[in-house]
């Protein structure tokens, strides 16, 4: 049973290392909302809203979430007995459309009560069958291909089992073919364009299938799943939707349409667990693998998605770096570490997300803070 007397809404500043550029826009420090939920049965569990600053790339906002979370979400569960996770996915869906990474702040946080509660962990409650997890990493549009080559082959040398390099026009074909000529011919390798090109560009893009990459992520606007598989029918290269897959039908529509043939599944962007879940089990029907995506989350965000990655068709490495290739210092201990072979220990002998949270140091952080309580009658 969850059953939530308060949540705490917190939004702290996390620096980036390194600024992290896709085509839509650039970042230099995380604006991260947190929630503290506790539950009236003394279980208290965390959980991140992976939104960010800009609704560049999706509609919702950290501002955006904060005002749904409050206006409209966390009231239909403040207060109330709901039986679970599952329940409070349907209970956050009914007339609310959108707001996909505001209801998964709330749905996720409920799953890792469920765990605490039952003392199991995070990975265990959703049938994760992994105990590591392999991990790439997604490295941002640098100011050329030399800079782009310095960062990738240090990321081999660091273990990484795949390489993400973002693209947008003018900086593509070019550097795509230099870290392609750099790396051990065997990486794994793949470019990440956010939607930054349309159909007019697609004899531009086939440039790139003759570099043998693993996939081409969310080439097209979100919403151009026809056109993504008018794209699809002219490549070679695996196209895979991160941005479009937004739900289930969305997933089913890219398999029916050929839009795509892998999927990107981050759990915030699909609305929580239970609609990961569900897409994750769509594309093990029907052969799609996927992979778990990252928002550079905290963390936090970090151990919902490591635990997601432990089920068994996340068949490709996830964008699940080490806390150290985002942050001088993370706000968990332990931080989040890889090993020398790009893996990633799930932490399944531990109860709720396997972490704790350095609450001195999120109350460093913190520039704003608001408790959320049931309505007093
Ligand atoms: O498209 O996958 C993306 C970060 C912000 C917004 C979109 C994306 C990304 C990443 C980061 O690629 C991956 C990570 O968290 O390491
Ligand atoms: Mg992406």
């Amino acid at each position: 049973m969850i059953n939530l007397n308060r949540i705490t809404l917190r939004e702290i500043r996390l620096r980036l290392r390194e600024p992290f550029r896709i085509s839509s826009g650039v970042m230099d420090e995380r604006r991260i909302l947190l929630l503290e939920l506790h539950d009236a049965g003394g279980v208290t569990e965390w959980s991140e809203c992976v939104a960010g600053e800009t609704p560049n790339y999706s509609p919702e906002t950290i501002d955006t979430c904060w005002f749904a979370i409050r206006e409209w979400l966390a009231p239909r569960l403040l207060g109330k007995s709901v039986g679970t996770p599952e329940a409070v996915h349907d209970i956050l869906e009914r007339n609310v459309s959108g707001h996909n990474m505001a209801k998964a702040a709330l749905e996720m946080g409920c799953y890792g009560v469920v765990a605490r509660q039952r003392n199991v962990s995070l990975a265990n409650l959703i049938g994760g069958e992994r105990d590591r997890v392999a991990t790439g990493i997604s490295i941002g549009i640098q100011k050329d291909p030399e800079a782009l080559v310095t960062r990738a082959k240090r990321a081999i040398a660091d273990g990484y089992r795949k390489i993400k390099v973002k693209i947008q026009p003018g900086s593509d074909v070019e550097f795509v073919r230099a870290v392609r000529q750099a790396l051990p011919p065997s990486t794994d390798l793949m470019a990440d364009a956010n939607s930054a090109y349309t159909l007019d560009d697609a004899d531009h893009l086939l440039a790139l299938d003759e570099f043998g990459l693993i996939m081409i992520e969310q080439p097209l606007h979100r919403d151009d799943l026809v056109r993504h598989a008018q794209l699809q029918r002219r490549f070679k290269t695996p196209i895979c939707l991160d941005e479009s897959i937004t739900d289930v039908a969305r997933c089913e529509d890219m398999i029916a349409l050929g839009s795509g043939r892998i999927v990107n599944i981050k759990p915030g962007r699909v609305g929580g667990f239970t609609t990961a879940r569900r897409i994750h089990d769509v594309c093990a029907k029907h052969s799609v693998p996927v992979w778990c995506g990252g928002m550079l989350e905290s963390g936090v965000g970090r151990a919902y998605n490591v635990s997601l990655a432990s089920l068994p068709n996340f068949l490709l490495p996830g964008d699940l770096s080490p806390s150290a290739r985002y942050w001088d210092r993370d706000i968990v201990t332990p931080e989040w570490t890889m090993d020398e072979h790009g893996m990633v220990a799930v932490p399944r002998a531990l109860p709720g997300i396997g972490v704790g949270v350095d609450r001195d140091r999120v109350e460093d952080l913190t520039v704003r803070q608001e408790d959320l309580r049931a309505a007093t009658a």
